[in-house]
């Protein structure tokens, strides 16, 4: 459960101002592009790129990776820092597709509250309500965009109602769209009473406020054709009497979102949802952490590694790990206590996530999130802090569910394929096998498109092109045991036995019949299909 705003202590102004945040929503809703507008109102870039579009223009600055660009989707989080008024907003865009969804979920337990956006068109997708239950576990707050009103959307009472429906939520309207598809002109803003017009003709422009005296102003009038003006009266007057208000203390609990209606890629609506965020979004909270939780206000520095990103940049060649400050005030420069290893580390290059860049970060404040460049010390999972031993709580790892055999296109390459496949394991993009007999390896991955993305990264940051090959193998289990038990039993089963990133032994099999018959057989050995991040 979230404390409430009343119970909490009041936290230091630096951190007060933080808003960190994952957008998150069914493939193509248009993150990516809500993104960059954040971006260009942040004043962190001068124009928004395009998902889709030819040369430069297509540059996304969260859509980085050369697979991302070619196909117009995301594969990969990323976060970005930035200033809106008097707020530090930390972002983070989110792929939509399932098959990356391990990165999506483990983003989750690093954010305060997520932005849910919904196609008008398409209104609660399978994707967006998963991504919802998996908010909902934690009690996220999460505020919605309602995109694309750009083109033909369903009615709003349509879509609101589905999403109470199906999401099991209250939803309040924040904004209330005026006319849709062609005839889309703005929205009354039903939190300031203020009409917001769209301007078509200037994608990057923020919209024209207009500040009326409620609905029978007669500037209205003026603004809006008389049928349209019609239709919107009745139904603001439909939507006070028939839908809940915004309590937002409601929103923090998780059981209230409000919703903006816009368009992205009009730089409509944008605005007005930022200010949302900002305004009513919650301030960092506490996290989960083994054996007690973090506080944000502590002054003491713990923050703990959710996402683990080689080669993020062809400029810097190296791995950085994605941080979650959970307390304090972490200063440039810090030796941090590395929980798992027990092993100081002095954190002397930190990044802050920029638009299109990254840059020293000289501090940072709980909530911020923040890049340690490493050499493979820090995993997902780890927990840093000043001393004090802490485990961050709740970071998923997935099931491997489809399994392919990997060889390097030049077989005299497979020393670098091994290193490129254990950098990837260690990143988290895959868990990789290697069998105790014969030679190659096997890849472990949640989703079919995982492999494209691995095949394309090892050939672009390796130059090695590479073969999947099918697998005889369908199911990976890590074996557990004291060490004698899985001696006995890696001796006997040789033929099934392969050892992971970690050189922790691992049981591939075909069949079922296999895993109920060890698990008959060897009382003594436990089999799992998750590898537990947290050591
Ligand atoms: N008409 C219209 N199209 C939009 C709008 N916003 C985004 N799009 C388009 O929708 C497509 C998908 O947009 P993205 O921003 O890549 O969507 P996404 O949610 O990031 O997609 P994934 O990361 O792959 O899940 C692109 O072609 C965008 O140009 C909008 O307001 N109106
Ligand atoms: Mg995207």
């Amino acid at each position: 459960m979230l404390d409430t705003p009343s119970n909490r202590p009041e936290l230091p102004p630096e951190i007060a101002r933080r808003r960190t945040f994952a957008i998150i929503s069914h493939p193509d809703a248009g993150k990516t592009t809500l993104t960059e507008k954040f971006l260009l109102y942040g004043g962190a870039i001068q124009m928004a790129g395009q998902v889709r579009a030819k040369g430069e223009a297509r540059r996304t600055r969260s859509d980085f990776m050369q697979m991302e660009k070619d196909r117009g989707i995301s594969v990969s989080a990323s976060a970005m820092s930035f200033d809106f008024k008097s707020f530090r907003f930390n972002l983070v865009d989110t792929p939509g597709h399932s098959d990356f969804s391990e990165d999506t979920y483990r983003t989750l337990t690093a954010v305060d509250a997520a932005v849910m956006v919904i196609d008008g068109a398409k209104g609660v997708e399978s994707q967006t309500q998963k991504l919802f239950e998996v908010c909902r576990l934690r009690d996220l707050p999460i505020l919605t965009f309602c995109n694309k009103m750009d083109r033909e959307s369903r009615d709003t009472f349509d879509i609101i109602d589905e999403i109470q429906e199906n999401l099991a939520i209250d939803v309040t309207p924040a904004s209330w769209p005026i006319g849709v598809g062609r005839d889309f002109l703005g929205c009354y803003d039903m939190l300031h009473d203020r009409l917001e017009l769209m301007d078509r003709a200037d994608r990057n422009k923020v919209a024209e406020s207009v500040s009326i005296n409620g609905l029978d102003d007669p500037k209205l009038d003026e603004l809006i054709p008389a049928n349209l003006l019609e239709k919107l009266r009745e139904e603001v007057e439909m939507a006070r009497e028939l839908l809940p208000t915004f309590d937002r203390q409601a929103l923090l609990e998780g059981t209230m979102t409000p919703i903006w209606f816009g368009s992205a890629i009009n730089s409509f609506g944008v605005k007005e949802l930022m200010d949302g965020i900002g305004s009513y979004g919650p301030e960092p909270q506490p996290q989960q952490a083994d054996p007690r939780q973090i506080a944000p206000e502590e002054t003491k520095v713990a923050g703990f590694v959710f996402k683990v990103q080689a080669n993020m940049d062809p400029k810097h060649r190296d791995r950085v790990a994605f941080v979650r400050m959970a307390s304090g005030h972490f200063k440039r420069g810090m030796k941090l206590t590395h929980v798992r290893t027990k092993k100081p580390m002095a954190i002397s290059n930190p990044v802050l996530f920029l638009a299109s860049d990254r840059e020293l970060a000289e501090e940072a404040w709980a909530g911020d999130i923040i890049g340690i460049p490493n050499h493979g010390q820090l995993r997902i999972g780890d927990t840093l802090t000043e001393g004090e031993v802490l485990r961050a709580k709740g970071i998923p790892s997935f099931a491997p569910e489809l399994l392919q055999g990997v060889r390097a296109g030049d077989p005299m390459k497979a020393k670098h394929l091994e290193k490129a496949l254990m950098q990837f394991a260690e990143e988290g993009a895959a868990k990789v096998f290697k069998p105790s007999i014969g030679s190659g390896f096997i890849v472990g991955v949640v989703g079919a498109l995982q492999f494209e993305v691995l095949g394309s990264r090892i050939e672009l940051e390796y130059g090695l092109p590479v073969r999947f090959e099918a697998s005889q193998f369908t199911s990976a289990r890590w074996v557990h045991g004291d060490r004698l038990a899985v001696e006995k039993f890696v001796n006997a089963n040789k033929q099934h036995i392969s050892y992971d990133h970690d050189g922790d032994v691992v049981y591939l099999t075909r069949l079922q019949w296999d895993i109920d018959r060890v698990e008959r057989d060897y009382p003594d050995i436990t089999l799992s299909a998750t590898k537990e991040m947290m050591v």
